[in-house]
């Protein structure tokens, strides 16, 4: 209890410190780091929790990257399970899942052997062609976008502005996993590093994207590693002030290298969120992925610091149910997500990209 008021009133005077947040992971009373998290998101977000009509977009799962933890990837297209799609495919996939009242298309797949940054640049013109104007693009991780400037020789920032003068408006957070480059070493060894996702972000904010970022929690990491990670995110944020949402992704276990893990605890997941609330003073929102955590562990998160349930999905994403998700077809309605939101006592407000409300009502 000592360690609640000592580590309580230093957030209160200022920002809280490595050691500081380090010693949160000894608070056993699970309804202490419940109501450090909620007196900060209430102060931050009030009793809102937001979310946004979407569907998402994976062009391929072919992938030159061998990420131990990834369950998606196929080393070639005629791979059992493989697939690309060519730019027709992508324009009959986006009249498929778009609705009326959608805002957003999240666009993320692989890194594919077999195509350049012109493939990626003709996907955004292809769902910039086919999508109505008010439906934003978040497109493309820093992965992503480093492989495009290497097969392209051309500057992090050209290849970013390219993609903004396209049409994207924002870059998802992926690809952030765990900054420590001895966790990456055994990870995620081949693809851009810590500093490089950080660079890319920076990039991006400098020329007026918006941006998220994620951590790939409970596999081989330490809580100090996840610390270091959210200081990281912190120390960026102070300086360009670009990113909307900090999203803790839960390591699943199924079908991939690291299957032998196993997966992280409730209370130690409940834990992480919560202690992301209490560090990342200066990112305004935290996302609870449900595709990911389920729909049941998501709202539990809502009590500890999470603002932020994300989208009706409309069936859209595979990562997360080959990696053992229970949602096999992830897919919500509005009055879902309004009644996970209303289960905790919280006033569901849908959102843009930008977290600006959205009023029109179908
Ligand atoms: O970077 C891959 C993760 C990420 C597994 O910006 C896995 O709004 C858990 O970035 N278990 C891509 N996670 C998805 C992503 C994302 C998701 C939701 C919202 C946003 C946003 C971004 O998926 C990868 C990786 O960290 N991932 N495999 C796995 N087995």
């Amino acid at each position: 209890m000592s360690v609640f008021f000592v580590i309580f009133g230093l957030k209160m005077r200022g920002r809280i410190g490595r050691d500081e947040a380090m010693a949160l992971w000894e608070i056993q009373d699970m309804n202490t780091l419940s109501s450090m998290a909620t007196q900060i998101r209430k102060s931050i977000n009030g009793d809102s929790v937001f979310y946004n009509r979407n569907f998402h977009l994976e062009p391929s799962n072919v992938c030159i990257h061998r990420c131990k933890f990834c369950s998606y990837r196929r080393e070639c297209d005629t791979e059992t399970g493989a697939w690309t799609m060519n730019i027709q495919e992508i324009k009959d996939y986006c009249n498929e899942k778009y609705e009326p009242g959608m805002t957003e298309v999240h666009i993320v797949g692989s890194v594919h052997p077999g195509k350049d940054y012109t493939y990626y640049y003709s996907v955004i013109e292809a769902v910039r062609e086919v999508l109505p104007s008010d439906v934003a693009i978040k497109a493309f991780s820093a992965v992503e976008i480093d492989d495009m400037s290497k097969s392209s020789e051309k500057s992090i920032q050209e290849i970013l502005s390219d993609l903004k003068y396209r049409g994207v408006a924002a870059l998802p957070g992926g690809g952030a996993e765990i900054f420590a480059p001895e966790i990456r070493k055994q990870i995620c060894p081949d693809k851009a590093n810590g500093d490089r996702w950080l660079e890319i972000h920076k990039t991006a904010h400098n020329i007026g994207m918006r941006s998220n970022a994620t951590m790939l929690f409970g596999h081989i990491e330490s809580r100090a590693h996840r610390i270091d990670h959210m200081i990281a995110l912190r120390d960026l944020q102070d300086k360009t002030g670009g990113f909307d949402a900090f999203i803790p992704l839960l390591y699943k276990a199924a079908n991939n290298p690291m299957s032998h893990l196993g997966e992280a605890s409730f209370i130690e997941i409940l834990k992480t969120f919560a202690i992301s609330r209490v560090v990342l003073d200066n990112i305004p929102h935290i996302k609870s992925y449900w595709p990911m955590l389920g729909k049941k562990l998501c709202q539990l998160s809502l009590l500890y610091g999470a603002d932020d349930i994300d989208g009706t999905i409309n069936d859209s994403t595979k990562i997360y149910s080959m990696a053992g998700s229970g949602e096999k077809n992830p897919n919500m309605t509005a009055g879902d997500l309004e009644r996970i939101a209303a289960g905790c006592g919280y006033k569901a407000v849908e959102r843009d990209s930008f977290y600006n409300k959205v009023t029109k009502k179908l």
